[in-house]
């Protein structure tokens, strides 16, 4: 059986990185049965959650484990789309994985009041003395990584706002269509739920939110995915 290397669940979402929600929705996609164990980034391959072992082999990153989904278990997440919605769904995985992640990011971890109600809580598995140097390291780090990538040169308010037009994307292309790209749940929707269901569900102040939670296609489309593929937790 696979077995899918993980965080843990994080106020009400299925786990607190949307990459390891995203790779459970994909297995669950193709009916393939698998395990959860709590992972350790530091051990990781590329040092980052989710990576899985199957047979013996280890693939990390959730685009390469679709990718072994598809090649190994020849199972097609996008039967029903045409080359140009394919193109479309990689273009929203993209935006939500290389650019509002990042929004989501400094939301969790630079706000401190969030940090404190949420990630800050998931160190358990650190020995309780370790436990606020390696909280300041991982706060560093993020920072750091949201430099990098370029968002985190803008202000809070400003990186609320580009997080919002993503939103407000993904609500337009949804309409009123029950999954992303119509009538059945492609690979994206896989992604997109991820990351809409780490910013709505779990209980922690953000204007984007406030913002998802009056896009009322998003609530029904995070409510109609969770009851799906997450029944025990609704
Ligand atoms: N491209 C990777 C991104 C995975 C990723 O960024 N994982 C984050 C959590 S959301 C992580 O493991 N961070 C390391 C840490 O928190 O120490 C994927 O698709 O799996």
């Amino acid at each position: 059986m696979i077995t899918l290397y993980r965080f843990g669940p994080f106020l009400g979402a299925p786990d607190s990185s949307p990459f390891v929600i995203k790779t459970m929705v994909l297995l669950k996609l193709a009916g393939l049965p698998y395990r959860t164990v709590q992972g350790n980034p530091l051990r990781a391959p590329k040092r980052l959650l989710p990576y899985i072992e199957d047979d013996g082999v280890v693939i990390a990153d959730s685009g390469f484990i679709r990718a072994h989904i598809e090649i190994k278990y020849k199972f097609d997440f996008d039967t029903s789309l045409s080359a140009r919605d394919k193109a479309i769904a990689w273009a929203t995985e993209r935006m939500c994985e290389d650019h509002l992640y990042f929004a989501i990011l400094e939301s969790r971890w630079l706000d401190r009041a969030n940090f404190r109600k949420g990630v800050g809580k998931m160190f358990g598995v650190i020995p309780f003395l370790l436990r606020p140097i390696a909280k300041f390291m991982l706060r560093r780090a993020n920072a750091r990584r949201l430099i990098g990538h370029g968002l985190g040169r803008h202000s809070k308010v400003q990186i609320a706002e580009l997080g919002i037009r993503d939103l407000n994307s993904l609500s337009a292309l949804l309409g009123d269509k029950p999954y992303l790209m119509g009538h059945a749940p492609c690979g994206a929707d896989a992604t997109v739920f991820a990351f809409v269901t780490s910013i709505l569900t779990p209980d922690l102040k953000s204007t984007m939110r406030i913002a998802a939670a009056e896009l009322r296609n998003l609530v029904a489309y995070r409510d109609l995915m969770a009851a799906r593929y997450f029944p025990a937790s609704g």
